[in-house]
């Protein structure tokens, strides 16, 4: 398969490995999560994405190419968020309409708006029994399989290195109580779709997060939801490459927030995997609403590793749901009790998520930063011929309104993206400052950013300086 692979691409395919953390670096204070969970409280960021980043977390939201060009939601996007999932722009019939011609300009503005303002970007969707066009619709067997798997190869290739999460397979299980997987030409192709796609898809971009992603799901007790739980431990197990489960979370009366959600985020959360709320909205108005939202904001960050969470729309009108109401701001653009309940419930209480890369090899020091200063933390995931930086920056005993982390990379090693930060350069010395929302960090606080590089990453002494 990897043949095929090589050959539609027109490059060599690197066959698929584990990731392995060759190297962390420690410098500075590391605190531990339970500290930051105590440390944390005085936090009060201003917007959805500052608030976010002072847990260490994300705040997204579904965005479509075609309302770029209209400032009010330009407007509340760059305020308000810190990543961006294009809505229907990465999908199969829009980036691969005819078989072996890819388009990507549409989902490309919406990456490059991203970047340009600093947001992370999450991929939506490699494989999925939907939004197929006519030429996949109308395929079976091995050829659908290996057209899957190029289609996978080739998106998350081109945009290697741009992409924080993957959507590598969305909607994978049947309805109802069976348990069992949804019947589509994808499903027809083997069980076996499923991991074979992941392992295109960490073959082609090995930066980026690859999350299972789906939809009723929030209920721990309902046959879908351990359905897919039973997969994810699966992969954990024979090593398929997964990083994260995707909840779409769409609720409204007939589909409320369940009582049991916190549960199953940390359900999916204790094997090993990030849990991320990758579509959320809630048909409503009101406080009832409101406090549907703060429900599930505080789920999030009553788990460690339930590390973002995306709205699907900015305003009520842009939602696929627009009769229901069911986003932070109304048609307007103009802040929803919804709105408010969501930064209150970020604003308070919550743990830190833990470092997602591989735990760093020399053991923190205990002393922690002077008052007024701060300290960064360098976790690295490296593999033959690149790398990503996990850089946390943690304030001392006193608040500070921004940073500068100064690294130091090897001869030869070049930095191709960066995220939650911006660079002096990309080889050699480099100074990361903090971005708008990012900056203020009360006291004992932390916020995370990072780099993804061609050679081997940074292994001197990472300094942090208040600025
Ligand atoms: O259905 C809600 C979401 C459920 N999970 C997967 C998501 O990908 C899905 O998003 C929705 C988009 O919000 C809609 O905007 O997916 C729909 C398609 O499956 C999107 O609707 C489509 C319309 O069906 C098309 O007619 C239209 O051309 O949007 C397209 C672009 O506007």
């Amino acid at each position: 398969m990897d043949n095929t692979l090589a050959r539609a691409n027109g490059r060599p395919v690197t066959r698929w490995r584990p990731r392995v953390a060759l190297a962390s670096v420690v410098v500075g204070l590391s605190v531990a999560a339970t500290t930051l969970a105590v440390a944390s409280g005085a936090a009060a960021g201003t917007t959805l994405g500052a608030s976010a980043a002072e847990k260490g977390r994300y705040f997204g939201a579904a965005v479509a190419a075609n309302k770029l060009s209209d400032a009010t939601y330009v407007g509340i996007l760059n305020r308000e968020f810190n990543s961006v999932t294009p809505e229907n722009e990465m999908k199969i019939d829009a980036t691969e309409p005819q078989q072996g011609q890819f388009t990507f300009a549409n989902a490309d503005r919406i990456v490059n708006h991203a970047r340009a303002n600093g947001m992370q970007v999450r991929g939506h969707t490699l494989a999925w029994h939907s939004q197929q066009p006519g030429w996949m619709q109308n395929m079976s067997g091995s050829a659908l399989r290996q057209a899957m798997l190029n289609h996978v190869t080739q998106v998350a290739t081109y945009y290697r290195g741009k992409i924080h999460s993957w959507d590598v397979v969305n909607e994978a299980f049947a309805d109802g109580g069976s348990g069992a997987r949804r019947d589509s030409n994808l499903q027809r192709t083997g069980n076996d779709w499923i991991e074979a796609a992941f392992r295109a898809a960490r073959a082609a971009d090995p930066g980026a997060k690859l999350c299972y992603n789906d939809y009723n799901t929030d209920d721990w007790s309902h046959a879908k939801t351990q359905a897919v739980y039973a997969m994810v431990r699966d992969f954990k197990q024979r090593g398929v490459p997964i990083d994260c489960v995707g909840l779409q979370s769409h609720f409204n009366a007939a589909s409320p927030v369940p009582g049991n959600y916190q549960t199953t985020l940390q359900g999916f959360a204790d094997l090993g995997v990030d849990v991320q709320i990758t579509e959320l909205d809630i048909e409503g108005s009101g406080q009832p609403q409101a406090d549907n939202y703060g429900r599930v904001v505080r789920a999030c960050l009553a788990v460690a590793r339930c590390t973002g969470i995306t709205v699907w729309g900015i305003r009520d009108t842009d939602s696929w749901r627009a009769s229901g109401t069911p986003l932070l701001f109304d048609g307007n653009g103009n802040k929803k009790p919804a709105y408010s309940a969501t930064l209150d419930a970020l604003n308070s209480g919550g743990t830190t998520p833990p470092p997602t890369t591989a735990p760093p090899s020399t053991p923190p020091p205990t002393t922690p930063p002077p008052s007024g200063g701060c300290a960064a933390t360098v976790s690295l995931n490296s593999w033959n011929g690149g790398f990503v930086a996990t850089v946390r920056v943690t304030a001392g005993s006193t608040a500070i309104d921004g940073w500068a982390v100064a690294v130091t990379l090897p001869g030869g090693a070049t930095v191709t993206n960066t995220w939650n930060a911006r660079g002096s350069g990309i080889s050699g010395a480099v100074t990361f400052r903090n971005v708008e929302y990012n900056g203020r960090l009360s006291a004992g606080t932390t916020t995370e950013f990072g780099f993804q590089g061609t050679g081997v990453g940074p292994t001197g002494t990472p300094t942090c300086t208040p600025s």
